[in-house]
């Protein structure tokens, strides 16, 4: 760079590949100065602090991607698209989703999506769409991963816990590789302190032997699907080893004497043995736990996407919680959320197929049932924003069908994806540096962060900010009040107290018009706010929703006063600060009053989930001759970002997502790394590379997630040869959790068999 030539400003943004959402500045350039071409971690946020790992440097390849949508698009009868103007994308959109609720009721309209790792606005503005259209069903892609969890805490504690690994003694992974899918703040710095720390230790269970296990002191190489009997087994030693703490169970809990009755029949060597991991090594890992002062620990994928995920779940909070590893720093917290995603509640069961709805979303594997059927409450059309569900969800096959079928599909994204192909109207959205964006995953403790991120520069002609394309289509469905609106601009003309009054007045307490008020907001208060920001509308709402619930965390982080007082000042604060504020302030001391059960007493057990680990049974080990595999189908690799990317160069190595495999079977089967197999399950098949590695456990094999994207000229049942292969052509909707209906990706049974290789014939 010449320093004698002006250099561009390093303009303060957030990453947006995973759910950390690392603060980093970008400079712009290129011909049209529209291009992002150096990175680097932002200092001044307050969670990651400057730390970013090596995915940002791509984002580019987002911004500038390519499938990249400028204009709304409309299905012709021949299935090709045609660009049309907004005024008529709006209109026939409000005319044909009407015409679905009137005639089978709002109920019918299906929403999915809402914000993808790092833009959490668009779901707050849909909020008002789907009140004006009367819609009440949803999901997102955490009802695939984590409504197990979610509601497994709920029952056990009232809330939601996350963990303080910065101060831990002992860190506990179970079926999460945090290297390289990050989930915690400056993971890796995180990572090395603890493994260089003699004082310190780290547990990984996972099948692989992943650069995080190689970091720990300590790796369960569980076999793959067996962490029910792997925590089992640790759990009846804690007990029998006298590791519990007893003055914690007194203190807080009700229950342990069911679970001890539990624990007391488990046969623990021949639960090791199932689990393919020795009885020593399992009592060493139970003893470091049960002697750890602060303990932090974090399930993911590995176990939530697996056999027995609910009840894993459920086991995973027993081994903190016998040892009182809740409430004390370094340990579990339950953090103070802006806007919570997601409560654990379950309230109601899907209208089709019965399934339980957990924290307001319907599993995403019963979806396409829930479509291809005659029964009368199908779902009839549906809104997909920011998620890509033919590509992302189990058995793609059978959700493009679901898809097709509908009377109306709407998709709002950035890009020309697999799901937007299958759409009636396809509307384009700026994109996360393009608009005012924010995340919703602020999960940090004691002190809890927010960050409206400014566009770092404006949109092309065409695409639009999902709160306008809300507030239109709430316009159009004629949902709108104007003389609400005028009102309200005339008492906003008198000053921000008037208008704070009167919001209060007319929209907060009539239920009717509260639903409307993200839309609200962004038309009367949006066009005063800063240039750039009147997508950050909404949050005067949830800054106000904050201050009653959390008047004290609030205060604690300088915003004071009544309740509107407060949420004015936060609101303000949000405004002006473009790395992002610390808004909660809270106290290790006040968790434990934070368990939000009727008594305040932690529930130790749950009897339907006790009876599954009753159960749990270690007879021969059933195999399919057919499928003598097991296929984990999405792992987080260096270079995969789920399907934000939609160009394969992005990735520097591994461009066609290699399926990992032990030396044994690669031998078995006479390849070498490179070279291809194919790969089938019951749902499908396909060829791919592999790459043979001692990493893996034998009869173990794995593929990365996010990858086989189709391309845009190249029909969607054909992914695109050079990307990889997409995971869930493999995947079946039946495998999976019989609480909650999460999938079972991370154990989908499969077969290789040998096709022919440059490096010679199969034998
Ligand atoms: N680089 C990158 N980072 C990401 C993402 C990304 O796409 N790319 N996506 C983000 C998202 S959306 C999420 S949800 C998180 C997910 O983050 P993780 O859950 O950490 O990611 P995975 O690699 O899918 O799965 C974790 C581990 O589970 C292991 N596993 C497989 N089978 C079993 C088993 O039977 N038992 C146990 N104990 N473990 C098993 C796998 O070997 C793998 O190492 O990552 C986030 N971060
Ligand atoms: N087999 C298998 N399947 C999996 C997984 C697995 O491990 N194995 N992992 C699962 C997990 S954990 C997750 S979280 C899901 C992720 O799957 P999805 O929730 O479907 O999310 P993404 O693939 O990230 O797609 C995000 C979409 O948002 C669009 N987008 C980006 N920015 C904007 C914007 O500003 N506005 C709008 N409107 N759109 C935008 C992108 O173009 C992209 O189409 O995949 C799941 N699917
Ligand atoms: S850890 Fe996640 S949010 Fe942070 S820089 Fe890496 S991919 Fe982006
Ligand atoms: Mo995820």
């Amino acid at each position: 760079m010449n320093h004698h030539s002006q250099t561009p400003p390093w303009k303060p943004t957030a990453c947006i590949l995973c759910e950390c959402n690392c603060g980093i500045e970008i400079q712009l350039g290129g011909e049209d100065g529209r291009r992002l071409i150096r990175f680097r971690g932002d200092r001044k946020h307050p969670a990651s602090r400057g730390y970013a790992c090596e995915k940002p440097h791509r984002l580019d390849y987002y911004q500038n991607g390519r499938d990249r949508l400028l204009q709304p698009q409309r299905r012709r009868a021949d299935g090709t698209f045609e660009t049309i103007d907004w005024d008529t994308a709006i209109r026939e959109i409000a005319v044909r989703l009407s015409r679905v609720r009137d005639s089978f009721g709002g109920e019918s309209i299906f929403y999915y999506g809402g914000g993808g790792q790092g833009n959490h606005l668009p779901g707050a503005y849909a909020a008002a769409t789907r009140r004006a259209l009367g819609s009440r069903y949803r999901s997102s892609a955490l009802a695939q991963e984590k409504t197990g969890e979610f509601w497994v805490s709920e029952r056990m504690l009232g809330t939601y816990t996350r963990a303080d690994f910065e101060h831990c003694d002992v860190a506990f992974f179970l079926g999460k590789n945090p290297w390289f899918s990050h989930s915690i703040p400056q993971a890796r710095v995180t990572l090395k302190n603890i493994a260089k720390d003699p004082d310190r230790k780290m547990i990984v269970v996972d099948p692989r032997r992943t650069k995080t296990a190689e970091l720990a002191d300590i790796h369960l190489q569980v076999r793959p699907g067996t962490d029910a009997w792997l925590l089992a087994a640790m759990l009846a030693a804690l007990v029998e080893e006298n590791l519990i703490d007893q003055s914690f169970l007194t203190a807080h809990t009700t229950g342990y004497e069911d679970v001890r009755d539990m624990l007391a029949r488990v046969p623990i060597a021949t639960y090791c043995e199932h689990a393919g991991v020795s009885e020593a090594l399992v009592r060493e890992a139970a003893r470091v736990i049960g002697r750890a002062e602060r303990l932090a620990t974090f399930e993911d994928l590995g176990v939530q996407m697996n056999r027995h995920s609910t009840l894993v779940s459920y086991l995973h909070r027993l081994v903190w919680l016998l040892t009182g590893n809740f409430g004390k720093k370094g340990t579990q917290f339950v953090p103070t959320p802006l806007l919570p995603i997601a409560d654990g509640k379950h309230k109601r069961d899907s209208p089709v197929v019965g399934a339980r709805i957990i924290g307001g979303l319907v599993p995403c594997n019963v979806i396409a049932d829930e479509i291809l059927t005659d029964h009368e409450k199908r779902y009839r059309a549906m809104i997909v924003e920011s998620a890509n569900p033919a590509h992302s969800l189990a058995d793609s096959k059978r959700m493009r069908e679901a898809l097709k079928s509908l009377d109306t599909l709407v998709v709002i994204d950035v890009a020309m994806t697999e799901t937007a192909q299958l759409a009636d109207y396809v509307l384009p959205a700026a994109t996360q540096f393009e608009k005012a964006e924010a995340t919703f995953f602020n999960l940090e403790f004691p002190e809890n962060y927010f960050h409206l991120r400014p566009p770092i520069l404006p949109a092309p002609e065409g695409p639009l900010p999902e709160a306008e394309i809300h507030a239109r289509l709430v316009e159009e469905l004629g949902a709108l009040d104007p003389a609400l609106i005028e009102a309200l601009q005339a008492a906003g003309a008198k000053g921000k107290e008037a208008f704070a009054m009167a919001f209060l007045e007319r929209v907060m307490s009539q239920p009717e018009v509260a639903g409307l008020a993200p839309v609200i907001l962004y038309r009367v208060l949006g066009p005063f706010l800063p240039t750039g920001l009147d997508q950050g509308a909404v949050l005067l709402a949830l800054a106000f929703r904050c201050a009653l619930k959390q008047p004290r965390s609030l205060a604690r982080a300088g915003f004071t006063g009544t309740p509107p007082e407060a949420a004015g000042k936060l609101f303000e604060a949000i405004l002006a600060s473009p790395s992002g504020i610390v808004f909660a302030v809270d106290d290790w001391d006040e968790v434990l009053a934070r368990v939000g059960t009727a008594d305040g007493k932690i529930r130790l057990a749950l009897p339907d989930l006790l009876e599954v680990a009753k159960g749990l049974c270690t007879g021969p080990r059933l195999s399919n001759p057919a499928f003598p595999f097991v296929l984990s189908a999405g792992e987080r690799r260096s270079f995969t970002a789920n399907t934000i990317f939609r160009d394969p160069n992005w990735r520097k190595k591994d461009a066609d997502g290699a399926l990992r495999i032990h030396p044994h079977d690669a031998a078995d089967l006479g390849v070498a790394s490179g070279d291809s197999v194919r790969l089938t399950t019951a749902r499908g098949s396909a060829v791919v590379a592999v790459e043979v590695t001692g990493t893996m456990l034998p009869g173990h094999i794995s593929l990365p997630n996010g990858t086989g994207l189709a391309n845009r000229e190249v029909d969607t049942d054909q992914g695109d040869p050079s990307g990889g292969i997409a995971p869930n052509e493999l995947t079946s909707v039946e495998m999976r959790d019989p609480f909650v209906g999460t999938p079972w990706h991370k154990h989908v049974p499969a077969r290789l068999e040998a096709v022919c290789n440059q490096s010679g014939p199969p034998s």
